[in-house]
Formats: structure tokens, C-alpha cells, sequence
């Protein structure tokens, strides 16, 4: 008997060691989505998705249809509307709106800690760049050394000393750091998804910073195994986890720990994002904060983040009205609710993001890309 041509499979265009790549394989195995890897290859990759998709984001999606697909978050909403069985957000409102949140937190505000690990001590950086020459650019005839020099300083002026990181930050980004391993250690010590005995959007979104950062980069990963081995464990469980094969339930109430982890979000995501809010109004695509007492100055203006505040809003806004009284209240005795609310109009593009997942209109930030454009 001839077997039935299987359909083709959702080709995942990253690399092997990107966050966000990372945190969707992590969505794709949890819901037991078949997909095919591949590593993008420049200056290739950046044409394709400059003309498919409006931008070069990693990672991006394609369906076996010919569609391209860009943005993590929009993505896994879309597949999540594709897949219903085995939801990823709890049924509550109120644990749905903490998922939200704590997507977004994962997604904008741990980035730059990850890549400073990365590209800021020489073991990782040597590990990085060798690794990302050979996956990405091997088409480019450069020689290697060539190669992870300007991988260096690419991503070093794009995302850490360009982005606000001097060496009078390095100990305060850190710390912050330390911080978020300790409240995450204490929860997954008790627990082994962030929300209890499931894994949720929540646990997806962590990955994007952990998977292929903090547990892979050298130096993060020895303080991990040092600090936070629940923290390590959980990685892991997170990637050989099923949602089909889930006993556990979703939690009664909010989660011990997750209210640390919002104060932690109110003492410095939230106002960073407002006074993000302020440099795309007044046009300076350079700007200095001071959260949660560590200084990042001349940091890159996002107006993708301006989305995503007004995205957390929406979320906010959408809640029943039971869930909508316990949801402020939550906020206000974390200090999140004043920076969410701040600045009361954004300024965003017209019909900014609307477009996504199949089109995207701004980058998290823009860098230096002349070897990357040939
Ligand atoms: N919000 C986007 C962010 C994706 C993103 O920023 N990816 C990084 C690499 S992991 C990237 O493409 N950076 C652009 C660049 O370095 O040119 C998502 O969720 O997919």
C-alpha cells in the first residue's frame, strides 16, 4: 500500500542560536507542530524577506503555501487561532493578560541583558560570532576573521554599547539579571512551569531569553548552573515538554512569584517603554533613561515597542469587567499600572503593525548592514 505524500512541513528561516528563533521552536514542539529549520543565509535571506515580508526579522515562518510570516508574537496568535486544542493561555482572563504581559516583558526588556552576555566577554563573542559566520555568511567570500569582526561590532553597536550598555552599566545590567534568576529559581524550584503545572505562553516567551542565551552562552550558562538550577532544569523540561501529553491543570488563582516578577517588570520594562514613548514623539532616535537605578544612555528608540505598549492596553482594555477590577488592582500594588497608562496617545504610524504577522513595518531597532546588503 503506498503511503500518503505527507504535506510539507512549516520551514523555520533563523538560526540555530537566535532568541527568538529559539522561542519558536520552543511554541512548535510544546504544541507538537511539525517544522523544518533552516538557517537563513546573506546576503540571500535579507533579499527574499525584504521583498516577501517588508523587513529582515529573524526568525520567519514559511507556510506550505508560499506564505511568508514575521514577529513571534503575531505568529504564535495566528497559529494559536490554526491549533485551538491544546491552548497555550489559560482559560481565566486575568492569567491570560499576565501571559500577555509577561511576553512582552520577555520579549523587549531581556533581549539586551541576553545579547550582552553574549557579545561583551570574549568567550562568548569568539563562541557567537564564529558560530554565526559559519551558519549564516558562509557565501560571503570574506575571510572568517573578517567575518567575526564585523559580527562583533554589528552586533555590539546594534544591541549593547549602541543600545545604551557603557561600562558603568555593565554591573546594574547585570544585577538586574541576577534578580530575575533569583525570582525565577524560587518559582521553578517550587513549580515546574512558570504559571504552576502547565506551560503557557509565559514559559514560551522566557525561552526566548534562556534557550539560546543564557543556557547556551558560556559565561551566563556556568552562572546559571551556579545560581539557578531549577532555572536550568526548567529550560530543558520546557523543550522536551508536550501540550498534548500535559496532566497538570491550570492554576486556581495567580501564581506565588509572578507578583515579584510584576514589580520587577513596574520598577523597569514599564517606565523604559514610556520614556521610549517619549523619543519617538519628539523624533530622537537616541535617548537616556534611568530604570530601576541603572542608566542606559544613548539607547536606540524603538517604535516597535510603542506597538507593544499599545498592544498591552488593548489587552488590558478587552478584559471582562470582573477580571478588568482584579487585573488594576494587581497592577497598581506592583507600581505597573502608572507607567502602563503614562503617556495617554502614542505615537504610532498609521495602520502601523496591522499588517503582521504576513507583513511587518518597523524593526526593533536599525543597524549597520553594508556586508549584510551586497
Ligand atoms: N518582535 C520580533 C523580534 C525579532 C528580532 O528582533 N529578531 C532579531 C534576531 S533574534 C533580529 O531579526 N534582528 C534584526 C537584525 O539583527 O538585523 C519577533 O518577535 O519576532
Amino acid at each position: 500500500m503506498s503511503e500518503l505524500p505527507s504535506a510539507p512541513p512549516i520551514r523555520l528561516l533563523g538560526s540555530n542560536i537566535s532568541y527568538f528563533t529559539g522561542k519558536m521552536e520552543n511554541y512548535f514542539r510544546l504544541k507538537h507542530i511539525p517544522y523544518q529549520l533552516e538557517s537563513m543565509q546573506f546576503p540571500a535571506t535579507r533579499k527574499l524577506l525584504e521583498r516577501e515580508l517588508g523587513l529582515m526579522q529573524m526568525p520567519a515562518v514559511v507556510l506550505p503555501d508560499g506564505r511568508f510570516m514575521t514577529d513571534t508574537t503575531k505568529m504564535i496568535e495566528w497559529f494559536e487561532e490554526q491549533y485551538p486544542q491544546y491552548p497555550i493561555l489559560p482559560p481565566d482572563p486575568l492569567q491570560r493578560f499576565l501571559c500577555h504581559l509577561l511576553e512582552d516583558w520577555a520579549d523587549e526588556w531581556w533581549w539586551r541583558p541576553a545579547m550582552h552576555y553574549r557579545w561583551h566577554y570574549g568567550e562568548g563573542a569568539r563562541f557567537a560570532s564564529y558560530h554565526l559566520a559559519n551558519e549564516l555568511l558562509g557565501s560571503i567570500p570574506l575571510p572568517g576573521w573578517l567575518k567575526r569582526l564585523y559580527l562583533q561590532q554589528r552586533q555590539r553597536s546594534g544591541y549593547t554599547t549602541g543600545d545604551g550598555i557603557s561600562r558603568a552599566t555593565v554591573v546594574g545590567v547585570e544585577s538586574d539579571v541576577a534578580q530575575l534568576w533569583q525570582q525565577l529559581e524560587d518559582m521553578l524550584s517550587r513549580q515546574p512551569y512558570l504559571l504552576g503545572e502547565r506551560p503557557s505562553l509565559a514559559d514560551i516567551a522566557f525561552a526566548g531569553p534562556f534557550f539560546r542565551h543564557f543556557a547556551l552562552d558560556p559565561v551566563p550558562l556556568e552562572l546559571l548552573r551556579q545560581q539557578a538550577p531549577s532555572v536550568l532544569e526548567w529550560v530543558v523540561r520546557l523543550w522536551n515538554s508536550r501540550m498534548d501529553n500535559m496532566s497538570g491543570e491550570w492554576p486556581e488563582c495567580i501564581p506565588e512569584g509572578v507578583t515579584a516578577l510584576l514589580e520587577h517588570m513596574g520598577r523597569g520594562y514599564l517606565p523604559y517603554l514610556s520614556a521610549n514613548v517619549e523619543a519617538v514623539r519628539a523624533g530622537a532616535t537616541r535617548f537616556s533613561v534611568e530604570v530601576d537605578s541603572v542608566r542606559y544612555e544613548g539607547a536606540r528608540y524603538s517604535r516597535y515597542r510603542v506597538w507593544c505598549l499599545q498592544r498591552l492596553r488593548e489587552h488590558f482594555d478587552a478584559l471582562p469587567t470582573n477580571a478588568k477590577s482584579a487585573a488594576e488592582a494587581l497592577l497598581k500594588t506592583t507600581g505597573c499600572w502608572e507607567p502602563l497608562w503614562r503617556d495617554r496617545d502614542l505615537p504610532l504610524l498609521e495602520g502601523q503593525e496591522q499588517e503582521l504577522p504576513f507583513r511587518g513595518d518597523t524593526k526593533m531597532v536599525g543597524v549597520n548592514e553594508s556586508l549584510l546588503k551586497r
